[in-house]
């Protein structure tokens, strides 16, 4: 495949600059390497200018309501275990609306990968704080600053146990694709946060401000080491690390289930089933 196989006919709505843009090339560049077909891949989304994503690449695509995309991707993955199943997704629609489905979803352990947006701002709505926004940042709605705590989303996925924890940035789509590629290829849930400047709404969290901090984990980094892991994540103010943070190979829903042992359910022959006892209990 290439990526001529994946086009869209619908093109970019989002403002010129915004970081959305390196995602989307990276994610392209990552989806060609996996050697699919364009019916082989699901893109799922909620709401907002990171779940526009699917839009723009051709093949099969969900839009589910904001912070919902977490269990379409997860229903269609266990339906057709076939499907190679990734989220796009943004801080908002994932750590904030969606919250819940991420925790039990990370506990879950079914073979999808989730790709955050983090601009650290609700983009589409014209720039209300986010989980993610950073103490005392002054938006209209927040004109005294942001007084919550920020939510660490890369700490948080690894103290819950999530196998596959990786920070990208999108102004390094080379490294971004790598990232996602080795997180689609990850057996279980992969969570891949991406540095997402919003050029517009996030005045603090800007390219320069990334690029000054950001840096790539050394190759001798060893990512199975959990208290390494948590240590790395921690870093955010002065220095923030890029990479696979956190790598553990563990047992998915799908093994444990058996449901590999099952032909998708799309494959399964249904001309003898008999439906009319259940037909009964609704009547
Ligand atoms: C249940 C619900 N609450 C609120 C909204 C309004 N809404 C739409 S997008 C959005 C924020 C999106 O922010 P984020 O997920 O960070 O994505 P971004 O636009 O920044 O990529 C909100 C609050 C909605 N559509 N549905
Ligand atoms: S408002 Fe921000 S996130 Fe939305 S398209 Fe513009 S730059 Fe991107």
């Amino acid at each position: 495949m290439e990526q001529k196989d994946f086009l869209s006919s619908d093109s970019p709505t989002w403002c010129p600059g915004c970081g959305n843009f390196g995602v989307l090339t990276a994610l392209k560049k990552a989806i060609v390497n996996i050697n699919k077909e364009p019916k082989d891949i699901l893109l799922v989304s909620g709401i907002g200018q990171a779940a526009k994503l699917p839009h723009y690449i051709k093949c099969n695509c969900f839009n589910g309501l904001h912070g919902r995309a977490l269990p379409v991707a997860v229903a269609a993955k266990i339906a057709n275990h076939k499907l190679t199943v990734i989220v796009t997704t943004g801080d908002g629609d994932c750590y904030g609306e969606g919250g819940n489905h991420l925790l039990h979803n990370i506990r879950r352990n079914v073979d999808i990968t989730v790709i955050v947006h983090n601009n650290q701002i609700y983009g589409l709505t014209k720039g209300q704080a986010s989980p993610t926004t950073d103490i005392g940042y002054v938006t209209q709605f927040q004109p005294q600053g942001v007084f919550e705590e920020p939510l660490h989303p890369v700490s948080m996925a690894i103290s819950l146990g999530c196998g596959f924890v990786a920070r990208g940035y999108s102004a390094d789509t080379k490294h971004l694709s790598w990232l996602i590629g080795e997180a689609i290829r990850y057996k279980g849930f992969s969570l891949v946060d991406v540095l997402q400047p919003c050029v517009v709404f996030n005045k603090k969290n800007t390219y320069q401000w990334y690029s000054e901090k950001a840096y790539k984990l050394e190759p001798s980094y060893d990512s199975s080491d959990k208290v390494l892991a948590l240590q790395k994540a921690d870093e955010w103010d002065n220095k923030i690390p890029l990479g696979i943070i956190y790598k553990k190979q563990k047992q998915t829903f799908e093994e444990k289930t058996g449901l590999y042992n099952l032909p998708p359910l799309i494959e399964q022959d249904i001309e003898n089933i008999d439906i009319t006892i259940a037909l009964e209990e609704f009547k």
